[in-house]
């Protein structure tokens, strides 16, 4: 019997508890789940960053460590860590994140901030913003969420560009990638969308001088990770109309604190971290996937690259 230990919040192990034995069951593995297994037996660790385990030195027999989270980037760097850590690539989460990124897109491009807070009687100008054909957008990474993403926008009718470290060819949008395809893919960018993983590489990608080379009165969505923007140039930025708007999920401190100045930024929008959620329905699955495939001799999906940070 294979053991499985669950390291996450409480909560977590409430929602996860009964999908993951169904997926099991269906996946016909015989497995002793539990919150609790000594670390000397243990085969699996399902992991979250905010769980118990921050030693993996014990797990001697662990073969592999699934998260249940996609970005990794407070685990990567463990040196305890030496299994193989595999990150969440799930449809459900993907599917979160293109609704949350095309709403927040739609808002911005629509101007619907006019009419939701005008309702004071005033028939105002009747101002059509551009079809979506004359908004170029941009997104930072074109991995599992930024690709979908892209083509959901492009769907609708949006020139997108789509920046990546490798080169890559996404259908349906223009990609670039390197250092000169950075200064391509934002130069006159009118929606900017940040789905990178927070790694040494990426950090305050989006600084004072990058940010200078967007359409002015471009719009900033980041559901990727905090210090991938520098705050101070993002809010000058906003303060000299630069950009018009930033929508912002994810902080260098979560929760952003009471006092934190994008909170009474009247061009800012702050959403708790909720881009998107892992279900644990379809993450059950994919993590009981990526079990079975250990146990029968094929290559764990979606191994992070410890070298590469994601
Ligand atoms: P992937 O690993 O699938 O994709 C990452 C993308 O970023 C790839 O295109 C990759 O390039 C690119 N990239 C990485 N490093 C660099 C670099 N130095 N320069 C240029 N491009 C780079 O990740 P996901 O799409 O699954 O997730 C992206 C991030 O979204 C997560 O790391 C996490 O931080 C965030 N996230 C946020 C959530 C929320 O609710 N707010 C929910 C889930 C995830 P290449 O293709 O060449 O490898
Ligand atoms: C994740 C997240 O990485 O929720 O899964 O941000």
């Amino acid at each position: 019997m294979l053991k499985v230990l669950f390291s996450a919040r409480p909560k977590a192990w409430d929602e996860y508890h009964a999908p993951l034995e169904a997926a099991f069951a269906a996946a016909n593995l015989d497995v002793d789940l539990s919150r609790h297994h000594p670390p000397g037996e243990i085969d699996y660790i399902i992991f979250a960053p905010n769980g118990p385990v921050t030693d993996f030195a014990p797990y001697t027999r662990t073969k592999a460590v699934l998260s249940l989270w996609a970005g990794v980037e407070t685990v990567v760097d463990n040196p305890t860590l030496t299994q193989p850590l595999c990150r969440l690539v799930d449809t459900s989460l993907t599917q979160g994140m293109v609704e949350w990124v095309t709403g927040h897109v739609l808002r911005h491009h629509l101007g619907m901030d006019a009419h939701i807070h005008g309702q004071d009687g005033i028939w105002r100008d009747q101002v059509s913003p551009p079809l979506a054909t004359k908004r170029p957008v941009t997104i930072l990474g074109i991995g599992a969420l930024g690709a979908a993403c892209g083509q959901a926008l492009r769907d609708l009718g949006f020139p997108v560009t789509g920046w990546s470290r490798s080169a890559k060819d996404v259908p349906g949008l223009r990609c670039l990638h390197g250092d000169d395809g950075l200064r391509e893919a934002l130069t006159g960018a009118q929606i900017v969308i940040l789905l990178l993983p927070q790694t040494p590489q990426t950090a305050e990608i989006l600084n004072a001088e990058r940010l200078a080379l967007l359409a002015k009165g471009a719009f900033v969505i980041n559901p990727g990770r905090g210090p991938l923007i520098d705050d101070a140039a993002l809010l000058q930025s906003l303060n000299c109309g630069q950009i018009a708007h930033a929508t912002l999920d994810v902080f260098r401190i979560e929760p952003l604190p009471a006092d934190h100045p994008f909170w009474a930024h009247p061009q800012v929008t702050v959403t708790p971290h909720i881009a998107a959620t892992t279900r644990a329905e379809t993450a059950a699955q994919i993590i009981v996937d990526n079990i079975r495939r250990g146990e029968t001799g094929h290559p764990f999906l979606n191994v992070v690259d410890r070298g590469l940070g994601y």
